[in-house]
């Protein structure tokens, strides 16, 4: 029960100057961490190249204006005790001698709340992971052997003679699936605008698919610590009609390199 010997809990404790005060900066700090978290981080990261993306970028909103009121009340306890409790002396202020007591009403009301905004975290991600799993199974998708090695990424294009690229060349809306793997240490795939993100490691293929729906030039980094030049493990992939697509891929030449399926059978 809470303690009514002190003034913190005695009468009709929402009425209170400095309660209200606390009040009206949570709704300023939530709505600027919101905002400030949803678009600004999401403006960064770029015109998406993919529905995945798009569905990536709305789901960075939800969870941030969903995770903003629990910031922005930590934020307001913060900054209100910061700006409100100034005590110059020796020895600490009367009023600082209370005694803190603990109220299981609060405890768990807080713990109903963290619970359901985790269950509802989960649920919003499978439901976007269940989306941008489908083009895993269309037969339309072309497939791309994707390894990395300290410190690049190479591409094999299976049913070709043996091209194998440093870009990444795709065709646009039409669903591809990438093999992705690794020659020495865990590396991961990350398609920058596409939303795709996935871990390379040696011995094992990793699958993720994706439908690039913009024409034009985006980024492919490592994600993964792996060794010295890790921030130098990035090429480019260029989204573009299907007939270019196909021009490029007539007027490369054959490596004589395995495709991914004879390497996948070997791993
Ligand atoms: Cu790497």
């Amino acid at each position: 029960m809470p303690d009514t010997n002190t003034p913190y809990f005695t009468g009709q404790w929402w009425k209170r100057k400095d309660v209200k005060r606390h009040a009206v900066l949570w709704v300023i700090l939530t709505a600027l961490i919101g905002y400030f978290g949803s678009e600004i981080q999401t403006r960064a990261m770029g015109t998406p190249a993919s529905e995945a993306m798009e569905n990536v970028i709305h789901l960075i909103r939800i969870f941030t204006w969903a995770a903003a009121p629990v910031a922005g009340f930590v934020a307001a306890i913060a900054i209100g005790a910061l700006m409100g409790k100034r005590h110059h002396g020796d020895f600490p202020p009367p009023e600082a001698e209370h005694n803190i007591s603990n109220s299981p009403r609060t405890n768990a009301v807080w713990i109903v709340i963290s619970a359901l905004l985790c269950l509802f975290a989960l649920v919003a991600g499978l439901i976007a992971l269940q989306k941008d799993n489908a083009s895993l199974l269309d037969a339309k998708a072309i497939h791309v052997n994707v390894v990395g090695q300290q410190w690049a990424w190479n591409y094999d294009y299976p049913g070709t003679a043996g091209v194998r690229s440093n870009v990444l060349h795709l065709p646009v809306d039409r669903p591809v699936v990438f093999h992705v793997t690794s020659k020495d240490v865990k590396h991961s795939f990350w398609v920058v605008q596409m939303g795709i993100k996935i871990d390379a490691n040696p011995g094992v293929f990793t699958e993720s698919a994706v439908t690039p729906n913009k024409i034009g030039t985006f980024d492919i980094r490592c994600a993964e610590l792996c060794g010295l030049l890790h921030a130098y493990m990035q090429n480019k992939v260029i989204v573009e009609s299907q007939s270019d697509y196909e021009t490029w891929l007539a007027s490369q030449p054959d490596t004589g390199k395995t495709t991914w399926t004879e390497e996948k059978a070997a791993a």
